[in-house]
């Protein structure tokens, strides 16, 4: 990462319409209004650029392209699956297309990383969490969830009740295309009111469990949670 920023993203809204998270029907879900649409072309150019030199500089449309551990992961659609499992009844292994084929969500929201630079009106595409673990069943005990990436050891959290919120979402497409392999193909975290080393890119497996953990990035000095505008930003 490279060195904070002064200038941070001014404080926006806080944590919204938390509710019971198995409560939840389809309908109160989908009732929300959500952003509306942003269509943004990749930078030809940036793509062109090998990934060492993306990594160091901006990639012309606002984004820096951020891993612990490269290379980066490799999506491969014939044998990728997304585990669920940990504290749920029936543990489940979805592969891309039974992903897909989930209640669709989408959103437009800005986007910020806790060094100081934010994109603007990114459309993400993807699933809910309350569709998403419906048939694994999450049991009673269930109070958090853990996000971890096929690169490892980048692993985040968020409690049910966070996962709850309308606007959180594990995003298959950006910007209106599947997810790029430097933005974390096949699939990746969204949680917009939070920093952006909440996102998990490249997501393999979401382990159900009794309470949420420091992530990555949290347990080397960042806030836990860190919603946008509250965080120590370093
Ligand atoms: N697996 C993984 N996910 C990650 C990171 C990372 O290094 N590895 N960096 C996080 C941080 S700090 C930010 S700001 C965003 C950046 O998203 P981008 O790389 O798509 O621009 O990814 C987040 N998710
Ligand atoms: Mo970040």
């Amino acid at each position: 990462m490279s060195a904070p920023g002064d200038d941070d993203p001014p404080l926006e809204g806080r944590p919204i319409g938390r509710r019971a998270f198995f409560g939840l029907v389809g309908a109160g879900l989908t009732a929300l209004a959500w952003g509306g649409s942003a269509l943004r072309g990749v930078s030809s150019a940036s793509e062109a650029l090998p990934a060492f030199v993306r990594s160091a500089v901006p990639i012309g449309d606002g984004w820096r392209i951020y891993a612990v551990n490269e290379p980066y992961p490799t999506f491969r659609p014939a044998t990728w699956r997304l585990r669920i499992d940990g504290l749920v009844r029936h543990p489940q292994s979805l592969d891309h297309v039974a992903l897909r084929a989930l209640p669709r969500a989408e959103q437009t929201p800005d986007f910020h990383c806790v060094t100081g630079w934010s994109v603007p009106g990114v459309h993400w595409a993807g699933v809910r969490f309350a569709d998403l673990l419906a048939a694994a069943q999450p049991l009673p005990s269930a109070r958090a969830l853990a996000f971890v990436s096929a690169e490892t050891p980048y692993v985040d959290y968020l409690t049910l009740e966070q996962a709850a919120s309308p606007d959180a979402m594990l995003a298959y497409d950006m910007d209106r295309a599947p997810l790029t392999r430097e933005h974390g193909a096949p699939a990746r975290l969204v949680m917009p009111r939070m920093y952006g080393y909440k996102g998990v890119k490249w997501v393999q497996r979401i382990v159900v469990l009794d309470r949420a953990n420091a992530g990555y990035w949290e347990q080397r000095g960042y806030d836990r949670d860190a919603w946008v505008g509250d965080s120590n930003g370093l």
